[in-house]
């Protein structure tokens, strides 16, 4: 383990700054925007350069990943982020997600948009929405939902999507999917909780830091599910809580625990929703 290399997260590649500058480009042909953050990091996924970006713009806060989250923390962001004006939506997109809901608040807002126009003397035309967030957190995903096909590519890894890319819902309505979009210096809090859910690069990680980070947040938060995934006995020496995992687990190489299978195995169980149904961020 070497928790000398203390991690100093950190990716912000040239396609990010590139999307943020093509956006502020575009930002004039947008009349909506959805902002979509993952509902385990309500906090840590919202990004303030997109929130600088669009703060005149009408726009929906979408959280994804509810089948993930623990619900009543979860809720109390949702509510947090309602008193600040925000009209949020609480959605998981696998699983038949009920896209109405979403459908219910931008109509409102469609109609809005056109009045204005027509009360300036100009045709109705198509609505256009970016759909802007941190890597990851199902952009392309929903696109997909609200096209009710897969049109645009998505993928459990982040940096899927490359390019800014219109697509058109119906006659009313077209998205703009763009690429996920991370700031430049992240804080170590949202940095390792933005690793634990995958929005950062494998490559540019320690997974141990990030895998130790997970294990000691959940002792804290959800103890009782990492003790019971593992059959813990240990819960404080952290070596000795890594070793316990990889017996439980197999993963064991010339009589000693193979840590990196460890790691990698408290982060996939993480993100599979293995360790319960859990939300990083505290309010
Ligand atoms: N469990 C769960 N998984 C989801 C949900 N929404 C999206 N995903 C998964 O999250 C992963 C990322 O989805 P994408 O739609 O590619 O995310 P993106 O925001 O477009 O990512 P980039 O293009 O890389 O910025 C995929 O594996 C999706 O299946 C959700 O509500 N619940
Ligand atoms: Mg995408």
């Amino acid at each position: 383990m070497n928790n000398e290399n203390k991690t100093n997260i950190n990716w912000y590649p040239g396609h990010m700054a590139k999307t943020i500058r093509e956006l502020k480009e575009k930002i004039d042909l947008i009349d909506i925007v959805f902002e979509v953050i993952d509902a385990r990091i309500p906090m840590s996924s919202k990004n303030k350069d997109i929130e600088n970006l669009i703060i005149k713009k009408p726009h929906i806060l979408i959280m994804t990943k509810a089948d993930l989250c623990d619900e009543n923390k979860t809720n109390k962001w949702k509510k947090y982020y309602e008193e600040k004006g925000y009209v949020v939506i609480l959605i998981n997109l696998l699983n038949n997600p009920n896209m109405r809901l979403l459908f219910d608040k931008i109509n409102p807002l469609i109609n809005e948009i056109n009045e204005k126009r027509r009360s300036k003397g100009l045709k109705p035309r198509k609505v256009r929405v970016a759909v802007l967030g941190i890597p990851n957190v199902g952009k392309s995903t929903l696109i997909n939902r609200l096209v009710g096909k897969r049109s645009t590519k998505v993928g459990d890894r982040p940096g899927i999507t490359k390019n800014l890319e219109w697509i058109r819902i119906n006659d009313k309505l077209e998205l703009l999917d763009t690429p996920g979009v991370l700031w430049p210096k992240l804080d170590e809090k949202s940095a390792y909780n933005l690793a634990a859910m995958t929005a950062i690069k494998e490559e540019v990680l320690n997974l141990d830091d990030v895998a130790i980070y997970v294990v000691k947040k959940m002792l804290s938060c959800y103890e009782e599910n990492i003790v019971k995934r593992y059959s813990l006995t240990e819960k404080k020496d952290i070596v000795k809580i890594l070793d316990e995992i990889g017996q439980k687990i197999g993963a064991i190489k010339n009589n000693e625990t193979d840590y990196e299978r460890v790691y990698r195995r408290i982060i996939k169980d993480l993100q599979d929703g293995y360790l319960g149904k859990i939300t990083f961020d505290e309010k």
